[in-house]
């Protein structure tokens, strides 16, 4: 179960509103996730075309001995904590190892999906039932600042699944600058970043021959109809997706197909689209070594490792607090 990466602000309504009033219009990714979203996320993940994910898999099966040596190379003992934790299969890989190996530590995953959380957590205590396990749900901002003074070991904050991919490079500076904020000295924090690679390759990861991800986009119109009362016909918009090499970003777009009008009762409105008017849905960044360490410079880190998988599609990206 994949589940929203942002924080807790805005609500659905407010940010629909917005969203549609824009010129051009906007939803925001964050919404993908109720529970056929994250079930299509999980689809897209065993996709074909959807490297990413593999990606990350196979750094986490085969570097698993560096990355612990490099978790543990200051603190002994540590919380592991994840953000935006998912259904955990590649932590498992970790946990496992780091079990074997008898380290200190406890995880913490957190999430704003309760969902996610209960689903983790029952999973873990049946995979892993001498794993000490604190899971959290809210704000991960809030749960981090009790975590800074509540906890005396070192926090390794995990981000992965190029879940940082889904900011713009504002956002995510953004973002990470609100983690420094929270962290101590010593504590660490490990990224995944999908990388630039032959453009054909990336587009097709988010235009995929069976229409997974259309499917997942399209998904967002049925949300806000049933929750917003709102009467989008799914079948007058077509997902488009882009990839611009020189920005290193995928772009996702639903295209109205014909001039139409759509009602949300929530908001009391209704929206007029024009024929082939887009609404743009999600950004997927990528990234290349250099904009890594710059974006870690510029919010307060150093990016001191980075592990590849063999084709060097995905890194995960060590950081530490720059002082
Ligand atoms: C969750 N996130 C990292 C995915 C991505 O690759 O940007 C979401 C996704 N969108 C379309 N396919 C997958």
């Amino acid at each position: 179960m994949q589940s929203s990466i942002a924080t807790k602000q805005n609500t659905f309504a407010d940010d629909v509103l917005r969203g549609l009033s824009a010129t051009p219009k906007f939803l925001s990714s964050k919404y993908f996730y109720d529970d056929e979203g994250s079930r299509l996320f999980q689809e897209i993940m065993k996709l074909p075309e959807y490297y990413l994910t593999r990606a990350e898999f196979e750094i986490f099966s085969t570097r698993t001995k560096e990355i612990f040596a490099a978790f543990t190379e200051k603190s002994k003992s540590f919380d592991l904590i994840e953000l935006g934790a998912g259904d955990g299969t590649k932590t498992a890989v970790l946990i496992d190892y780091f079990l074997k190996q008898t380290a200190d530590f406890s995880y913490l995953p957190i999430d704003i999906s309760q969902e996610a959380i209960d689903f983790l957590t029952g999973k873990f205590k049946n995979e892993f039932p001498h794993l000490s396990m604190n899971a959290k749900t809210g704000d991960y901002f809030r749960i981090l600042e009790t975590l800074k003074t509540e906890s005396k070991r070192a926090k390794i904050i995990l981000f992965l699944g190029s879940n940082i991919g889904n900011f713009s490079k504002a956002q995510a500076q953004d973002f990470f600058r609100q983690l420094r904020g929270v962290m101590n000295e010593n504590d660490l924090l490990f990224v995944g970043f999908d990388l630039q690679k032959d453009p054909r390759v990336i587009l097709q990861a988010y235009d995929d021959a069976q229409g997974v991800t259309a499917a997942f986009n399209l998904n967002l119109l049925t949300r806000i109809n049933r929750e917003l009362g709102a009467n989008f016909n799914t079948n007058d918009f077509s997902h488009y997706a882009v990839y611009r090499p020189v920005e290193c970003a995928a772009r996702s777009f639903l295209i109205s197909r014909r001039a139409q009008t759509v009602s949300v009762e929530a908001l009391n409105k209704s929206f007029e689209f024009a024929a082939w008017e887009p609404i743009f849905m999600e950004i997927s960044q990528k990234y290349n070594q250099e904009m890594i360490g710059d974006l870690a410079l510029a919010s307060g880190f150093l990016a001191t490792q980075n592990f590849f998988d063999e084709r060097k599609f995905f890194v995960d990206s060590l950081w530490k607090v720059s002082l």
